[in-house]
């Protein structure tokens, strides 16, 4: 309603303005002025440039600071410190570029307005000019650029030999979660095997498959470093962790990967944050088709112990399905865990 009633009276001041201009350029009609080359409007379409950017800027940043609450915690994970620190710099540096450029751009039609007894300059070129402008952003990308490639080479470096891997299997429309047992190892897979219950292949002829669990949650402990391995079934997804600010996408055939280090429990979050119902989520960025709304999956962080705990528990997935060891070799068979 508010903002109703500000829209509603900035287009009657508007409307008024230009009634007014009418007015005053017919009154020097009437006083025989308008045969004058330069009208009142000159000056005041002058004026109007640098007060635009001046209000428009002031918007910019009222704007960005109200919509703060909005923005994203502080990151919760070690790399994302790195993106962010990035993130901040790319938008300080395009900022002064923006606010430099802008302001000449805004000034001088208000500067060099109309004026009867001034002369345009032909002014067609200046090398030097030219050549700072080239080489000032050329030197300041360079060196984003390498700062770039080498935050991109310490995120994608290979996980730690102590990391926890987990895979991730996007499919139309949720995300399947699967995490070595106790042997900390996952069995292959093998999407001929795919079927309504075995959703993601699991080959049983593989023993390190027979304790991995899917859960209905993630669960990582705190300061270790977690490995994701992701796939896709059916189409492109994304696997969008934005609180460690993580992305990647999920491919159908090509299998990706990307680790991270979390440094801050759910609970600890939730003071950070001040909320008390906040959950970290796993989102899909890739839009994936008509339920890719609902490609939401919970993901808590837990203390170290408390995440062993919550791992002892977890039930394996042919424990609840014995009848997948039917078709295995019997060898193999022999060695699957009660
Ligand atoms: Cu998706």
């Amino acid at each position: 309603m508010n903002t109703f009633i500000i829209s509603a009276a900035v287009v009657l001041l508007l409307v008024i303005f230009f009634l007014l201009m009418r007015v005053g350029s017919l009154l020097s009609i009437l006083k025989g002025s308008y045969s004058k080359r330069v009208g009142s409007s000159n000056s005041i379409n002058a004026a109007m440039f640098p007060i635009f950017f001046v209000v428009g800027l002031a918007l910019i940043f009222w704007y960005s600071g109200k919509a703060s609450e909005f923005y994203l915690p502080k990151s919760a994970s070690e790399h994302g410190i790195i993106t962010d620190n990035l993130f901040w710099l790319i938008t300080a540096i395009i900022m002064i570029a923006f606010i430099f450029t802008n302001t000449m751009l805004f000034y001088f039609p208000y500067k060099y307005q109309f004026n009867e007894n001034r002369k345009a300059f032909f002014y067609p070129d200046n090398h030097k000019l030219e050549i700072i402008w080239t080489i000032i952003p050329a030197i300041v990308l360079t060196v984003l650029v390498i700062f770039g490639y080498k935050t991109w080479t310490d995120i994608t470096a290979p996980a730690p030999k102590d990391a926890i891997v987990l895979e991730i299997t996007g499919k139309q429309f949720n995300w399947i979660v699967r995490y070595p047992g106790k042997d900390g190892k996952l069995g292959t897979y093998n999407y001929k095997l795919i079927d309504a219950t075995n959703e993601v292949g699991i080959d049983f002829s593989d023993k390190s498959s027979f304790d991995d669990f899917l859960p209905r949650e993630i669960h990582i402990p705190k300061g270790r470093p977690v490995q994701f391995k992701i796939r896709a079934r059916d189409v492109l997804h994304s696997v969008f962790l934005p609180h460690f600010r993580q992305k990647m996408d999920a491919v159908p055939g090509m299998p990706t990967t990307f680790w991270f280090t979390p440094i801050y429990t759910t609970d600890e979050m939730k003071s950070i944050t001040g909320k008390s119902d906040f959950k970290y989520e796993l989102a899909c960025t890739e839009v994936c088709g008509k339920g890719h709304f609902g490609m939401k999956f919970l993901l808590v962080v837990d203390e170290p112990e408390d995440f062993e705990k919550w791992y002892g528990t977890q039930e394996a997935f042919l424990k609840k399905n014995p009848d997948y060891l039917a078709n295995v070799p019997l060898e193999i068979k022999s060695l699957a865990i009660k």
